[in-house]
């Protein structure tokens, strides 16, 4: 077979690395271990298109590398395969998720296999398999069971706890759950059982409270968040409400600080640490309690600028806030009223986005501590009950949206930044000196600040504090396809499961509904919630992220029936080395995976507290639609040079039925129903199509299935192109024209090896010459060099130079053809196997070693030295690198281009820069 049959050669090697279990790895091996990790699919019906492998191709790359360099290298892959759409599936076409998923997968699975991974296939993980999700289950239960002790910033078993509690009450040990709780140890003794475990459940990393959520009576379920659009569902435009649900909760806000020193250890990029600081979200101001004339409460605020308090204008509460029922007067009631009632319409997404300004007067004034002014306290909705204390002190003159709020409703701005506020605008500088501003005039921001909290601490007003924006995780869903939880109920008080009743298994339904008052699903099922003895099970499901929080550590030990993972185990495994995946997990999936791994290292079940060491993202591969430009009100298109003169609308045409921009105007008429009476207008004979670069997506009719690229170019070239299309974290548009080139460079490899029309072999035992060894070892450097730093393309253009050259050499050595083999293998795996294989070898290329390039080797033997004559290029000459500064002289001055210059005299000056240039001035 001396033919490049890609097709043939693609199967043959899937086929023989399956049968041979080429990628199957055990956790026992001398080698160094190295754990190269794809964040796993959601397996949708859509299928994989062109965007979806980028990183996988990388990351496999990766993996076939670091085999060769002598890792012991794991790379799996399974199926995130709990999840809203599939639940959706089945309320619309009632297909049950468990087969549309089964179904998907098996897509997926084709598809990835279609593309030459090197997975080990049989650690295979699915989260919604009960082998998989009982040690998600297990994982809650560790949660449930364990608090945070913020002495020792980790988390601890609960019945640690509750000796604590025993012995000394809670006074050392504040309560996260419930700020003002205070019992001594014989407090604890007496309180009885229901009460006791009220108040654990304060301190426990899982834990259930009330929460509210959007509630749509006509829908008679549950809505997320964007599923709510301007204050009705977005399916159907029903009306909704907020409404209280006992919800499961993750105390993610203990490890606030964890999460944020874990970001020094890790190799994440820049951008991404700072997402995830925002999400966490750590600031520093005080506490401010302000009297309110009339009423014994106060109000207290949170401010990151305490140092601006002379300039405070007025006062804000959140709508929500419990105080402003009691300070409204008489005279605002009907307007707070019905300014509540429009606050409470909208979610908190669009309060935060919107640009309008909002608010209302409630009649009552604080009073500024430390020079007696009165304050108008109002409500607004730019101020979140979530956030802080729910209430803030408002400085027009240094805040953008107070300023815009008190330039709104007419409020008078009180200057205290001197010429640095011009009275526009809000100056929300830092670096100001203090005016107006009593005790502290003259101060800068941070001795302004100090003083302050020491002078509101004398008064015992007001104290230094730390505040979150990141609020604890929510863990419950009102769905029915995610894990069921381990919990009972008996009167009220909720249970953890033992162990061995796990699995807690999802039961078969036939019926998606929504369960009564807000449930999910399961509700439905008496049978099932209610168990013989009285006790009640939990009829939540967990949240899409809880599979995926802890799936790599499943990976190092997949089938374990006792354990979600051996110590032993992820001992040896430990961090994933290098993790590939997208942005849009930038926050949520990561920083949960990170807490999983902190609570999991804290309790001793696994020994490093950062799952990830490494991230890459991939960019996103954009689509390159094709477009038709129909005349207004006719079934005629025109051309895109010529469609100027006319009103036309756009047309997304598929890409498949255009060659570059050339429509094929009968496949067109074919298309659909409506095009079949298309005129077209035509220039040059053709019709050609308007281009744009966009999301790829189905509506797009812009999207590129792999397979029809591995079918129509081979796996092998299809991975290359991938890779060629630009730097892997870049947002790319997807070209198929380009892929030729690279199938053409696969087809050059293959005429080193054989010469198809004459049907013979051509390589041979002759041994290298100095060129060809150069030309190998140059691209062997090269290689390495940019895979160590994951640039990916530019290794692309190295080996298809390597070829290039060896081609021009006419290059036969089987020296230099099998170290290209291996290196060009982690690329293009089928075609290097089945050349390999080919040179005589009879085992998988995999299994091959790195080549170690030699710097003697590639280092040029001569060099070509421009000659400069009193500053002008007059000449070149090609010496030996090393030779004598004397020799090169004689050669220099010898040569005819300088000669004419040097009239026969000696010249002034001769200088030689080493390898570079000489210097002649006459
Ligand atoms: C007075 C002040 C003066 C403020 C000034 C800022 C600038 P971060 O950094 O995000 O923590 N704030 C406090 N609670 C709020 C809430 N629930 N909703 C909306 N805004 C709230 O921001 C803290 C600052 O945001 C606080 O400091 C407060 O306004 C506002 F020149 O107080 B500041």
């Amino acid at each position: 077979m001396s033919t490049f049959a890609f097709q043939t050669i693609d199967q043959k090697w899937q086929q023989f690395w399956k049968e041979n279990q080429t990628y199957r790895v055990a956790h026992n091996s001398d080698k160094p271990k190295y754990y190269v990790l794809d964040m796993f699919p959601y397996p949708s019906g859509s299928g994989l298109h062109v965007g979806h492998p980028l990183g996988y191709i990388a990351s496999d790359i990766i993996a076939r590398y670091k085999r060769l360099k002598g890792y012991n290298v794991l790379h799996p892959m399974g199926f995130d395969a709990f999840g809203l759409p599939a639940e959706q599936y089945a309320i619309e076409h009632g297909v049950h998720p468990a087969i549309s998923t089964e179904k998907n997968i098996a897509t997926y699975r084709r598809q990835l296999e279609n593309i030459g991974f090197s997975y080990d296939w049989s650690r295979e993980i699915r989260t919604s398999d009960p082998e998989y999700y009982r040690w998600t289950q297990w994982i809650f239960l560790q949660l449930f069971d364990s608090w945070f002790d913020r002495s020792q910033q980790k988390a601890l078993p609960i019945a640690d706890l509750e000796a604590i509690f025993a012995a000394e009450g809670n006074l050392s040990y504040p309560s996260p759950g419930q700020k003002d709780l205070h019992f001594n140890a014989a407090d604890w003794g007496h309180y009885p059982e229901a009460q006791q475990r009220e108040i654990l459940m304060g301190y426990r990393l899982a834990f259930l409270d009330h929460a509210s959520v959007w509630w749509c009576e006509a829908l008679g379920t549950v809505l997320a968040n964007d599923e709510v659009v301007n204050g009705v569902s977005e399916r159907g435009g029903h009306p909704v409400e907020r409404k209280k649900l006992r919800q499961w909760f993750l105390r993610i806000t203990e490890y606030a600080d964890r999460l944020l020193e874990g970001l020094e250890q890790v190799d994440f990029s820049d951008s991404l640490k700072e997402m995830q600081r925002n999400w966490v979200g750590k600031s520093y101001g005080a506490e401010i309690d302000f009297e309110i004339e009339g009423h014994a409460e106060k109000l207290r605020v949170y401010t990151t600028r305490p140092d601006t308090i002379f300039g405070v204008d007025f006062m804000v509460m959140a709508p929500e806030h419990e105080l402003v029922a009691q300070i409204t007067t008489t005279g605002q009631q009907a307007e707070i009223d019905a300014y509540l009632s429009y606050a409470k319409s909208r979610s908190e997404v669009e309060r935060m986005a919107d640009k309008k300004i909002s608010g209302c007067f409630t009649g009552a004034y604080a009073v500024n501590p430390f020079d007696g002014r009165l304050i108008p306290i109002w409500t607004a909705e730019y101020v979140l009950a979530g956030y802080g204390t729910g209430a803030i002190m408002a400085v027009p003159c240094g805040d953008e949206r107070d300023f815009a709020f008190a330039h709104h409703f007419g409020i008078a701005v009180t200057n205290i930044l001197g010429d640095q506020f011009n009275g526009e605008e809000a100056n929300p500088t830092k670096d100001g000196v203090l005016h107006n501003s009593g005790f502290i005039t003259g101060m800068g921001m941070r001795e302004g600040i100090e003083a302050v909290i020491e002078a509101l601490a004398g008064k015992g007003i007001g104290k230094r504090h730390t505040n979150y924006r990141m609020r604890d995780a929510g863990f419950s869903r009102q769905r029915y396809w995610g894990e069921p939880f381990p919990v009972v109920f008996r009167e009220n008080i909720p249970y953890a499961l033992p162990e061995s009743e796990l699995p807690v298994e999802l039961p078969h339904v036939d019926n998606y509904g929504a369960g009564p008052d807000g449930q999910g699903p399961l509700a439905n099922l008496p049978a099932w919630t209610q168990l013989p003895d009285g006790r009640l099970r939990e009829t939540n499901t967990m949240p899409g992220y809880a599979g995926s929080s802890w799936y790599f550590l499943r990976y190092m030990d997949p089938h374990n029936e006792t354990a979600f993972c051996d110590r032993t185990i992820s001992d040896y495994w430990n961090q994933v080395d290098l993790y590939v995946g997208g942005t849009e997990h930038a926050v949520g999936h990561l920083l949960y995976s990170r807490l999983w791994t902190k609570v999991l290292c804290d309790l001793g079940h696994i020994s490093f507290d950062e799952p990830y060491k490494k991230l890459l993202n991939q960019g996103k591969i954009g689509g390159d639609s094709r477009l038709a430009y129909r005349i207004r009100g006719t079934q005629t298109y025109v051309s895109a040079g010529l469609k100027a003169d006319y009103e036309t609308d756009e047309i997304h045409v598929d890409i498949s039925m255009v060659q570059g921009f050339e429509l094929d105007v009968e496949a067109f008429r074919n298309w659909r129903p409506d095009f079949a009476q298309a005129e077209f207008i035509l220039e040059n004979g053709k019709y050609l199509c308007g281009g744009r670069l966009e999301k790829m997506g189905k509506r797009y009719f812009n999207v590129v299935n792999p397979d029809d690229m591995v079918a129509q170019y081979g796996a092998d070239t299809f991975r290359m192109y991938e890779m060629f299309l630009g730097p892997i974290d870049t947002d790319k548009p997807w070209d198929t024209q380009g892929i030729e080139g690279v199938h053409r460079f696969l087809r050059k490899l293959w005429r080193l090896f054989f010469d198809e029309k004459a049907a013979k072999s051509l390589w041979t035992d002759q041994a290298p010459s100095a060129e060809e060894l150069r030309v190998l070892h140059r691209a062997i450097r090269k290689v390495e060099d940019d895979l160590e730093r994951l640039s990916f393309n530019t290794v692309v253009s190295a080996l298809m130079m390597c070829v290039n050259d060896l081609t021009d050499l006419k290059c036969s050595s089987k020296a230099i053809l099998e170290p290209l083999l291996v290196i060009l293998s982690p690329y293009a795996p089928h075609i290097c196997e089945e050349l390999w294989q080919h040179l005589g070898h009879t085992e998988s290329i995999v299994f091959a070693d790195y080549p170690v390039w030699d710097e003697s080797l590639i280092r040029e033997n001569t060099v070509e030295l421009p000659i400069q004559v009193n500053g002008k290029m007059r000449a070149k000459i090609t010496v030996p690198v090393d030779m004598e500064e004397a020799e090169v002289r004689k050669i220099a001055l010898a040569d005819p281009g300088v000669v004419k210059f040097l009239e026969g005299k000696e010249p002034k000056k001769f200088i030689l820069v080493k390898g570079r240039i000489i210097n002649v001035v006459v």
